[in-house]
């Protein structure tokens, strides 16, 4: 076993004078607080998201702020270990939730940081990424990749929310975090790609040696991901789970964000092991409850909540109807510096 270490007050006040002149500071005191003993020991708290506390306070922000005051009209939704305010709900993942209203446009711009939308509420909104017009429909996961210009529009007549998903605190911590802005993009007359190349699970197009595009396919429709989780709960044992993957590479769909469709039966409980991703989840549809790390959340469509890192995790629905959420975790990130861990509980 580890000897305890020296404290920082053990030392003299002359030598931490001087140490301070000369702008060093001794490790051990630190140690601990850096390197934890077994496991981190995450800043991030359980934190949940009510849509029924958010909507009122997202359409007054509506009345109140004009979209060109705003550029991008969003309350942002903090992780409540690091308090209200906090840019961020995990260490590395943002999420926001955004208002557009009927005729509003968002303008075009791009930045390092990549971004998805999981669409909560509205019909006639859509992102236009690199001139391609992706529709916005309730459960839908559409994605601004970084370096990728996009803007917002709405042609419908009721509000359109979403949820922002971005790795935007990765970014900033990595001081490598700016945009760039540009006039309104011309949109192709022509239905997105997942109603195009990839509309069919399984097949891609022939290309001959040329090659795709690096983030093929932009939207997600919900539509057949929940048909393809119903068929999987029907006919699958254990938890009905589906990764989002880009259909050229079979990898996830960004860099460091991965996203998985998951579906809870009736009276179902789901354990998954603990595992060294941070987690946002969204809830689509049905509702029932989570303990994160002893910490009871109760939650029902179109709320959000948040998991850190090893946190000890259970889905439970109680209801009748089948439950729907999306889970956003930074583990592609981590599988990128080799790190990424699951551990039996
Ligand atoms: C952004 O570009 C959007 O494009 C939303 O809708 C939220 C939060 C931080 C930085 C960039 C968008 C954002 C954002």
């Amino acid at each position: 076993m580890a000897e305890q270490l020296g404290t920082l007050e053990e030392l003299p006040q002359d030598y931490r004078e001087a140490m301070d002149q000369a702008g060093v500071a001794p490790l051990w005191p630190m140690m601990r607080k850096v390197l934890p003993h077994g496991r981190p020991m995450p800043q991030t708290k359980a934190s949940h998201f009510q849509y029924t506390q958010l909507r009122p306070l997202l359409l007054r922000a509506g009345e109140l702020t004009p979209v060109e005051k705003a550029e991008r009209r969003v309350l942002v939704m903090s992780d409540q270990g690091r308090g209200t305010g906090a840019m961020q709900a995990t260490s590395t993942l943002y999420i926001g939730m955004q208002l557009l209203l009927p005729g509003e446009v968002a303008p075009a711009h791009k930045h390092t940081p990549s971004a998805a939308r999981i669409i909560v509420e509205g019909e006639g909104g859509y992102t236009v990424v690199d001139g391609e017009k992706l529709p916005m429909k309730r459960g839908d996961v559409v994605l601004t990749p970084g370096g990728e210009w996009h803007d917002h529009g709405h042609e419908g007549t009721q509000p359109v929310v979403w949820l922002d998903v971005l790795d935007l605190p990765l970014f900033v911590y990595l001081e490598g975090s700016y945009a760039e802005e540009a006039p309104l993009q011309a949109q192709r007359n022509r239905p997105d790609a997942s109603m195009v190349e990839y509309l069919a699970s399984g097949l891609k197009p022939s290309r001959r040696g040329a090659s795709a595009r690096k983030y093929p396919m932009m939207r997600f429709p919900w539509e057949r991901t929940e048909a393809a989780l119903r068929e999987m709960a029907k006919w699958g044992e254990g938890a009905v789970e589906l990764d989002y993957v880009n259909p050229e590479t079979g990898q996830d769909i960004l860099p460091v964000m991965g996203f998985t469709a998951m579906m809870v039966r009736p009276g179902e409980t789901l354990r998954p092991p603990l595992s060294s991703e941070s987690a946002v989840f969204h809830v689509i549809g049905g509702s029932g409850h989570s303990m994160v790390e002893g910490v009871r959340i109760d939650w029902t469509e179109r709320d959000t909540f948040t998991a850190p890192v090893f946190a000890q995790i259970d889905h439970t629905n109680t209801t009748d109807a089948p439950a729907f959420l999306i889970r956003v975790s930074d583990r592609p990130l981590q599988e990128k510096l080799g790190y990424y861990e699951e551990r039996a509980r």
